[in-house]
């Protein structure tokens, strides 16, 4: 590896190239290059990914493969395949693929796809015992809602599938997601919710995270005193985990256990047994369809040349963003509702796995590592947020996502829908100039002194870069291809930075230091030990508790 990522040679030519393509506007780029579409688009399966309303061209795109092959990123790729130990902070692989493998995969000499494939059995089996209504609750009646308990990697995804996936939902389960140690999350959760036909999926890597355990004790006190007993906690309540002993600490029997591995980090682990309560909503074909999806992108990822590979483009146009551009937000916008939480999934893939200041050697790095991930569904965030992006000062970029079919049949709707898609990501590329602004006003019979001061408040830079993913329709299959898009985006793109995607010590340091200050709050004691804000918030706190 090269000494210093900023003066080699790969990243000094992507400077100078910058320092050329700045000065054209994107408008520009577009009229002098009628095959634009055509060479700054690609295409998976059902999936087409344009990039051609980002700033590049055919050099721009040939200076980042460059870089890509100067940072060694095919080497990057196989080990991370080969089951090697590319999460070096933690000394593990980082194998979610293995997860949604039909080969071997083998990490330190052993082949990981059989215990893999038993687990997937084991959740096969449990699944159609509920949905069938063999694994029944407490008085008999079959199981109706799921209640999945755990928070960050063991929330987000399935949150976020559950919700893309509704139209293939079963209707035999009701998922419900509690994360939150705001006690106002189980108990509104749990308010509607029958105790004798509720099933808990207690899910947690680590089965220490105060959160998730403090919200299952809570769940099994409400489930005794609502007709539940010590007997037939074991019919209602399962674990998903990668510590058996703390499971059977907490009161499950490890025979209500799903495992998963160590190489499986929390962001990357829908694939896995905390897949669960997707596979009881919509059933364990299309949880399959799923793994299916992320597989054909694995392969894609893995066999693909750079040029032409999905992940790798779309991590080489952030980089390009971030470092060159000076691009600090990115939106993710899906025209889609059902996709309305996979903003906040892609905000922890990409911010917890890249958000470091460190190289994989420990030295702290001169370029930025990532930007801030948001977002919103479309057309909502263009009654709130767009503005900013339209006319705002700050540097943002957007991914813009979309189905090309609706499953919901509803009037015009999915029409007008993509309509507001494409004249969006167009106006921001092209902008308003003053002469079409003053051309329009005076159509509309302005006075010309009011032109002259309306004007430059009507004007559109344009030039903001977006990126567009367009697909069929939203099943199973292809939302898994989309998410290990994402995923494989993020590894790019930790590579480019030669950082360690796969560790999350600031999640960590969140855990120890709140456990620290329970105690605190725990005292009668007026608190001294901390700083002068963090005392007095905490004696304010103390102050006015209700006890
Ligand atoms: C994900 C992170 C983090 C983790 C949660 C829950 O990659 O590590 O979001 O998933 O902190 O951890 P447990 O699953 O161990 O409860």
């Amino acid at each position: 590896m090269i000494e210093s990522l900023t003066k080699s040679p790969a990243w000094q030519a992507l400077k100078s190239h910058h320092s050329f393509i700045e000065q054209q506007h994107l408008r520009v780029l577009f009229a002098q290059d009628s095959q634009r579409f055509e060479k700054f688009s690609v295409r998976f399966g059902d999936l087409l990914l344009d990039f051609s309303k980002q700033r590049v061209t055919d050099e721009t795109m040939k200076l980042l493969f460059q870089l890509a092959t100067q940072q060694k990123l095919n080497d990057w790729i196989a080990q991370m395949f080969r089951g090697e130990k590319i999460n070096s902070t933690e000394n593990r692989a980082a194998l979610h693929i293995a997860l949604r493998a039909e080969q071997a995969v083998t990490t330190e000499g052993s082949d990981v796809l059989p215990a893999v494939k038993q687990v997937l059995q084991q959740m096969e089996s449990f699944t159609k015992a509920v949905l069938h209504g063999e694994h029944r609750g407490y008085s008999d009646l079959p199981f109706t809602d799921v209640v999945n308990i755990g928070i960050g990697g063991s929330d987000l995804g399935p949150v976020m599938v559950t919700n893309a996936l509704k139209p293939y939902w079963t209707g035999k389960m009701t998922p419900h997601f509690v994360s939150n140690i705001d006690g106002a999350h189980l108990a509104e959760t749990l308010k509607s919710l029958n105790p004798a036909t509720t099933l808990f999926v207690i899910a947690s890597k680590t089965f220490t995270t105060q959160e998730t355990i403090a919200n299952a004790h809570a769940a099994r006190t409400w489930f005794l005193a609502h007709g539940g007993t010590e007997k037939t906690i074991a019919r209602h309540f399962v674990a998903v985990s990668t510590n058996r002993e703390a499971v059977e600490q907490f009161g499950i029997d490890p025979a209500n256990m799903f495992i998963f591995w160590d190489w499986v980090g929390g962001r990357y682990s829908l694939w896995s047994a905390i897949g669960l309560p997707i596979a009881l909503t919509i059933g364990m074909q299309h949880f399959y369809d799923l793994l299916s999806g992320a597989r054909e992108m694995d392969q894609h990822f893995l066999t693909t040349p750079l040029a032409k590979n999905l992940p790798v483009i779309l991590g080489l146009i952030g980089v390009w963003q971030i470092n060159f551009q000076g691009v600090t937000s990115h939106a993710i916008l899906p025209y889609d509702q059902s996709l309305h939480r996979f903003p906040a999934y892609l905000q922890q893939l990409e911010m917890e796995s890249n958000g470091k200041s460190v190289t994989r050697d420990g030295s702290s790095v001169d370029y930025s590592t990532g930007t801030v991930v948001w977002g919103e569904s479309g057309t909502n965030g263009q009654h709130a947020f767009y503005q900013l992006l339209h006319q705002g000062t700050p540097t943002v970029t957007a991914d813009f996502l979309a189905p090309c079919q609706s499953h919901y049949a509803v009037n015009h709707h999915h029409e007008l829908l993509l309509a507001n898609f494409f004249a969006q990501t167009e106006a921001l590329m092209r902008g308003k100039s003053a002469e079409e602004v003053s051309a329009e006003l005076l159509s509309q019979n302005y006075p010309l002194d009011e032109i002259k001061e309306l004007t430059p408040h009507r004007v559109f830079a344009g030039n903001h870069t977006t990126t567009s993913i367009l697909f069929k329709k939203l099943n199973p299959k292809t939302l898994g291809s989309l998410i290990a898009l994402y995923e494989h985006k993020v590894f790019v793109q930790s590579v480019i930075w030669n950082i360690n995607p796969f560790d999350q010590w600031g999640v960590e340091l969140g855990k120890q230091l709140a456990s620290k200050i329970v105690a605190e709050l725990r005292s009668g004691q007026e608190e001294t030990a901390h700083d002068a804000s963090t005392n007095g918030l905490i004696n304010y706190f103390k102050e006015n508790r209700n006890l």
